[in-house]
This record gives structure tokens, C-alpha cells and sequence, in this order.
């Protein structure tokens, strides 16, 4: 029993080692956060656009990681791609946003959200996300933001839709 405890206790103390500082949203305090980081309008979206991106690409969480057929990886709550905005050390990248993409699986996004902000920058703006494409496009987003101290824009129509 000692000894089994012991084991235990080993293998917690690897895992705590090997797992970044993860952190699972709660969707109010990621609204507030995304506000603060100034992605209220950003590029004509509204915060409902992100928190219902995010909600489909991670359900909110740091730590999500997915793998695609091409040998490229998606990191953290808003899954991005290891071929284009950050290096993983494996996947040729452009690495457009500078960055080590285990850095986008950490409780702390707001680098998160500065490559977020450059993807949507960029010609494909938020289509850059299938997930936004296919269950937030068009759609009124009005109830992501319900119960949560955020002020909702009145004009946060998409520019380019
Ligand atoms: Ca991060």
C-alpha cells in the first residue's frame, strides 16, 4: 500500500511537471477579458463573434491541441495553426506571429490574443476559423454575451460581410 501510494504520487507529480498552467474558461470572464484586450469592433466583430469561435474551436479551453491530416497542429482556445502563426518546432511554419505555439496552450491568452487579432487582420479575416464560418456567421451572437458585464456595441456588424 506504501509503496503503490508512493507510485502514485511519482506519477502526480510528472504529470503536474508536464502540463502547462492550463485553464478552462468560464464564458463571462473570457467575454471581459476579450473586451479588455480591445476585440470589441476589432475589425468590425463583436465579442459574441470570438466567445462563439472559441466556444467551437476549444470549448474554451488553453489547453486544447488537434492535429491535421497535413502534419500540422492547432493550439489553445482559439486553435492556432502551427503551419502559419506560431512554431511548434515541427511543422514548417511562417510563424507569422513570432511565437512558440506551446505558448497558446497557458492560462495567460492575451498573446493568444494579439495573434488572434493579426489572423483576423488578414485577408480571410474571421472565415480564418471554419467553426466561425459554419456556426456563427449570419447568426445573431447577442446570446453569448447574456448575464455578462459587457457593453455590446450597437454597430458590430462585420464590415466585410
Ligand atoms: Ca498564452
Amino acid at each position: 500500500m506504501m509503496r503503490f501510494s508512493g507510485i502514485v504520487i511519482v506519477i502526480l507529480a510528472i504529470m503536474m511537471t508536464a502540463n502547462v498552467d492550463a485553464k478552462i474558461y468560464e464564458r463571462c470572464e473570457l467575454a471581459r477579458k476579450l473586451q479588455k484586450a480591445g476585440l470589441n469592433s476589432y475589425k468590425g466583430y463583436g465579442i459574441g463573434d470570438w466567445l462563439c469561435m472559441a466556444h467551437y474551436e476549444s470549448g474554451f479551453d488553453t489547453s486544447f491541441m488537434d492535429h491535421n491530416p497535413d502534419g500540422s497542429s492547432e493550439y489553445g482556445i482559439f486553435q492556432l495553426n502551427s503551419a502559419w502563426w506560431c512554431d511548434n518546432g515541427i511543422t514548417p511554419t511562417k510563424n507569422l506571429c513570432h511565437m512558440d505555439c506551446h505558448d497558446l496552450l497557458n492560462r495567460h491568452i492575451l498573446d493568444d490574443i494579439m495573434c488572434a487579432k493579426r489572423v483576423v487582420s488578414s485577408k480571410t479575416s474571421m472565415n480564418a476559423w471554419d467553426s466561425w464560418n459554419q456556426h456563427c456567421s449570419g447568426h445573431d451572437l447577442s446570446e453569448w454575451l447574456k448575464g455578462c458585464d459587457v457593453y455590446v456595441k450597437p454597430n458590430s456588424n462585420k464590415i466585410n460581410s
